[in-house]
């Protein structure tokens, strides 16, 4: 069974995923509406991705006799101001998911909830390579300034980009 403070942790990690999933869709559209078809793709992907974060706490909730609250969500921002104010935003979420994925970590330890803990090892993997990601996108994009070749190959090469990264061995990612 969980403990009250675990399941209340683990519920409000689910809402970060709803949010980060509708924050990279809203995203995802806005590029697709600026013809960026590459970058678009890869946003879809990673909305699909962070949804598949929250199923997965969801369901681990419930499992462990806890009730999963699906929660309600903001509305993200419809435009952005240019391709690097969108990679910018994505990195500075990854970088907050991570540290609320910690928080997470932590709380079980003085819960002394270790198969949480071993659950959430998935989460902080997980993190370490979307951190890893956003960074290279970011100097690529910085690389590429205002050069519109530079962009028209960046956007190609962005829709080959593969966002899921592996997941252990029996889990359902
Ligand atoms: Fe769920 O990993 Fe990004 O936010």
């Amino acid at each position: 069974m969980l403990k009250k403070k675990i399941e209340k942790a683990l519920n409000d990690q689910i809402k970060m995923e709803a949010e980060s999933s509708q924050f990279y869709l809203a995203m995802a559209s806005w590029a697709e509406s600026e013809g960026l078809n590459g970058t678009a793709q890869f946003l879809y992907d990673h909305s699909d991705e962070e949804r598949m974060h929250m199923l997965k706490l969801v369901k681990f909730v419930n499992e462990r006799g806890g009730k999963a609250i699906i929660p309600a969500l903001s509305k993200p921002p419809m435009t952005f101001k240019s391709l690097k104010h969108v990679f910018q935003n994505l990195l500075d979420h990854e970088e907050k998911v991570t540290e609320s994925i910690n928080e997470v970590v932590h709380i079980c330890l003085t819960e002394k909830d270790y198969t949480t803990h071993n659950f959430m090892q998935w989460y902080v993997s997980e993190q370490i390579e979307e951190e890893a990601l956003a960074r290279t996108i970011m100097d690529k994009v910085n690389m590429i300034g205002n050069d519109k070749g530079g962009l028209y190959l960046f956007d190609r090469d962005l829709e080959q980009t593969n966002i899921t990264v592996d997941s252990p061995a029996g889990q359902q990612a």
